[in-house]
């Protein structure tokens, strides 16, 4: 009798088509939850746009979001977009094609933003502000924003000139350094710092002009002041590396910087806290750039459809000279 079972290639073949047709369509039961595909292995995708690398700061904030992820089983698609928004919407823009679960982003400036979150929105992608705010109406359009209180490091730092100068004797000539034009940060620290003063009719800010947060903008506008400025007593500059620009600017016009010129930073990066032990910063009011942990955290709650709190403050503090020598060899940025 003739054998009748099918030839075994035939049998073979029959196998792998099935073998095939079966793992496609586990595939595609993906995370169809969220609208994404997810990561190849199941890990959570988030997108994150940087502003840049413009500062210390900013290289740390980088530096904990990456190791971050990477200790949360997160995979992380990281953009830097040169402090230009444009890159950023680009960046949004492909994440949203890509179907990523989770959006982050640290907005360079506080508007436009609208548009780009409203697309992110219709995919069905949560979004997160993480360092910087925007300035949407529509709160729907992100879930949280996780970061400093500007204002407060503003208020701060003019707090602490009202009391370092209240004993002058006469007008106490300010100059301002300016973050970039337009960023929460900027707006935030100027608003802060000009109410705290406003109590000592004494100290008057004759200069204010960004120096866009780099080494370089703080010495080009810092040369600027003392070229236009014989009598300038106090430097507030919006962070510590605008602030390093203007010391090199003030020690060539021969000024002995946190004695002539008396300097007030904002973040505390590692070479801010050591001008400050230096003694050539006066004071520095914290702004953390350690947000990775806690946006990893935020991730997982977000792509999970769990409620967060719209806002979380970044926990922070100021130094003074004497409190920068002390603290500086547990900084961790
Ligand atoms: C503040 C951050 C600012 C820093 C700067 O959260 O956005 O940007 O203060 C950085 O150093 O460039």
């Amino acid at each position: 009798m003739r054998n009748m079972r099918m030839p075994m290639a035939r049998r073979r073949a029959i196998a792998v088509v099935a073998a095939v047709l079966l793992a496609g369509s586990v595939a595609a039961c993906g995370n169809s939850d969220t609208g994404s595909d997810g990561g190849d292995d199941g890990k959570i995708v988030l997108g994150f746009s940087q502003v840049g690398a413009e500062s210390g700061w900013r290289t740390a904030n980088t530096n904990s979001i990456k190791e971050a992820a990477a200790e949360a089983g997160i995979e992380l698609k990281f953009d830097d977009a040169q402090q230009k928004q444009e890159n950023q919407i680009k960046a949004i823009r492909n994440y949203i094609q890509q179907k990523v679960d989770v959006i982050a982003f640290s907005p360079v400036v506080e508007s436009g933003w609208d548009t780009v979150l409203k697309e992110a929105k219709d995919a069905g992608i949560p979004v997160i502000l993480t360092d910087r705010a925007v300035d949407s109406a529509d709160k729907s359009l992100y879930k949280t924003f996780l970061g400093s209180d500007f204002v407060k490091e503003g208020r701060l730092s003019g707090e602490w000139l009202i009391e370092n100068k209240k004993d002058a004797a006469g007008d106490v000539n300010i100059v301002e350094l300016q973050g970039t034009t337009g960023s929460a940060p900027a707006n935030d620290r100027k608003k802060g710092f000009a109410e705290a003063i406003a109590a000592d009719p004494k100290l008057k800010v004759i200069a204010s002009q960004t120096g866009d947060f780099t080494r370089a903008g703080g010495k080009q506008v810092m040369e600027q002041f003392l070229k236009a400025h014989p009598k300038i007593d106090v430097l507030f500059a919006h962070n510590d590396d605008m602030g390093l620009g203007a010391l090199e600017a003030i020690t060539a016009a021969g000024k002995v910087p946190g004695q002539d010129i008396t300097i007030i930073t904002i973040d505390a990066v590692k070479d801010g806290m050591q001008a400050l032990a230096d003694g050539k910063f006066n004071f520095i009011a914290e702004c953390s750039p350690l947000l990775g942990p806690q946006l990893m955290d935020l991730a997982k709650k977000v792509h999970a459809g769990e409620e967060v709190p719209p806002r979380i403050e970044t926990e922070e503090t100021t130094f003074t000279q004497e409190q920068a020598k002390e603290a500086l060899p547990n900084r961790k940025y």
